[in-house]
């Protein structure tokens, strides 16, 4: 009988402690995917955040350096330059990666770190229970914006990914989202794309992936997808906002 499906090798037979619904775990599985289908195994390190996925090391049969929170682009900078023939990706939350490690990613990103950062984007700090992050859409509850997210008070939601492609350091910036199978897809042909970048010396390669987080948006799992694609894709555009290897075929 032809198997169609397993687990890919580089993945531990590990459950994931993910919530139901969970963008993290179809995350996971794409990344695995990849590192398969790209023979990456051997060669490549992941760094991963202080968030919902600080566990990742549990699922991934690779090499792993934790980075303290936000810190990741700086330990991908260390461990790539030490060794460039390296494959170094950051897994980082809105709360990491747009908070508390927002110089640490610009800086990289500017310097054209051949490092590739995965950042996913749930409007929330999963981890510690659903506080507002940087990118919580307006007007939307938070156990730190119980009324709704008002930009008189709280300020707007930050595009990083948009700042981020203004750096002449970044190669490809892509923004993706989980809402539909084909957009899960399409998520995994910008992974492979900022992958590939990376592979090919170019800059530093950065995919957000809009993600869904019933738990804190306190919605069962279909609900969190269709906000993913009513509320979360309208305020961040899904798209490639940079890709220099097209400008310069151009
Ligand atoms: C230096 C430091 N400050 C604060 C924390 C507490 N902390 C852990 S995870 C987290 C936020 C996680 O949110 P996000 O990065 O969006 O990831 P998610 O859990 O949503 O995947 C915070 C503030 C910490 N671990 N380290
Ligand atoms: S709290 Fe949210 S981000 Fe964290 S595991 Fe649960 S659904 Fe995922």
């Amino acid at each position: 009988m032809e198997k169609i499906f397993s687990r890919p090798a580089c993945m531990k037979p590990a459950p994931f402690h993910y919530c139901p619904g969970c963008g993290h775990s179809i995350i996971h599985r794409l990344i695995g995917e990849l590192i398969d289908e790209m023979n990456l195994r051997e060669n490549i390190v992941c760094v991963p955040p202080c968030g919902c996925a600080v566990l990742a090391y549990d699922y991934f049969d690779i090499d792993m350096v934790e980075a303290a929170h936000g810190r990741g682009c700086a330990v991908a900078t260390g461990l790539k330059r030490a060794n460039p023939s390296l494959m170094v990706f950051t897994y980082q939350g809105d709360g990491d990666i747009s908070a508390i490690g927002t110089a640490e990613t610009l800086h990289a990103a500017n310097r054209g770190e051949l490092i590739t950062s995965i950042f996913v984007n749930n409007a929330v700090y999963g981890m510690t229970g659903g506080q507002m992050a940087p990118t919580t859409i307006l007007g939307q509850k938070t156990t730190t914006s119980p009324a709704g997210r008002s930009a008189r008070v709280e300020g707007y939601p930050l595009k990083i990914t948009e700042l981020i492609a203004q750096l002449d350091g970044a190669a490809y910036v892509a923004r993706n989202s989980l809402a539909t199978p084909a957009k899960v897809n399409a998520t995994k042909k910008s992974i492979k794309k900022a992958l590939e970048i990376q592979q090919q010396g170019i800059g530093f390669s950065l995919v957000e992936i809009l993600s869904p987080c019933p738990t804190n948006w306190k919605v069962n799992a279909l609900e969190a997808f269709k906000y993913l694609e009513d509320v979360m894709e309208k305020e961040f555009n899904p798209g490639v906002l940079k890709d220099i290897t097209k400008s310069r075929k151009a």
